[in-house]
């Protein structure tokens, strides 16, 4: 079977005809690779939503220097600048003691039936700290690295919702654990 995206040859806009003959089955309202027309790619880190590619995460680099698009709970908590962030020049850096410490979170709209991908960036030191990641309040990934390095999570699933909540805790004993460069694509 040879798959088509050709309004021509297609249709105007969803070249999705639902005639699996003609290999005309590309849905343009959810194909990242042809978002709302015909070989137009959505970049890396975003999606195709009602054909048109949307950030999934909002400010998952942190480098607006602020928590926007994300809410908060935890202790000692801020966005911190320098060259200790991962990707850019500002990343989280919480400091709750007690496990599993300070959480983010914000609600992130899907393509329901869609493989996704999330991928962070994790540091942690001293003699305790760590980290979870959820979606839709599955843990995807969590690690309790104390190597004082950036070490890379990431874990695929699929959304069953097309909204759901991204959220990771964080925390360190007797310091801070850093987040960085969240990505869903
Ligand atoms: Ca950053």
């Amino acid at each position: 079977m040879r798959w088509h995206c050709s309004p021509s040859y297609c249709g105007a806009v969803y070249s999705n005809n639902n005639k699996l003959a003609d290999g005309c089955e590309i849905n343009t309202n959810t194909d990242n690779n042809n978002c709302g027309f015909c070989g137009n790619p959505c970049a890396m880190g975003s999606t195709c939503i009602s054909g048109t590619c949307v950030p999934i995460v909002t400010n998952g680099d942190f480098e607006t220097g602020s928590f926007a698009g994300w809410a908060t709970t935890g202790c000692l908590t801020s966005v911190a600048s320098g060259g200790g962030a991962q990707h850019g020049t500002h990343y989280v850096s919480g400091g709750c003691t007690s496990n599993p410490g300070d959480s983010y979170q914000q609600t992130i709209s899907l393509n329901v039936g869609q493989m996704y991908t999330l991928s962070a960036w994790y540091w942690g030191d001293n003699s305790a700290a760590g980290t979870t990641f959820y979606v839709g309040g599955v843990a995807l990934f969590s690690s309790a690295d104390t190597s004082s390095s950036w070490v890379h999570l990431s874990a695929t699933f699929t959304a069953t919702s097309a909204s759901e909540v991204l959220r990771f805790t964080l925390f360190n004993v007797p310091s801070f654990s850093r987040v960085d460069n969240i990505v869903v694509y």
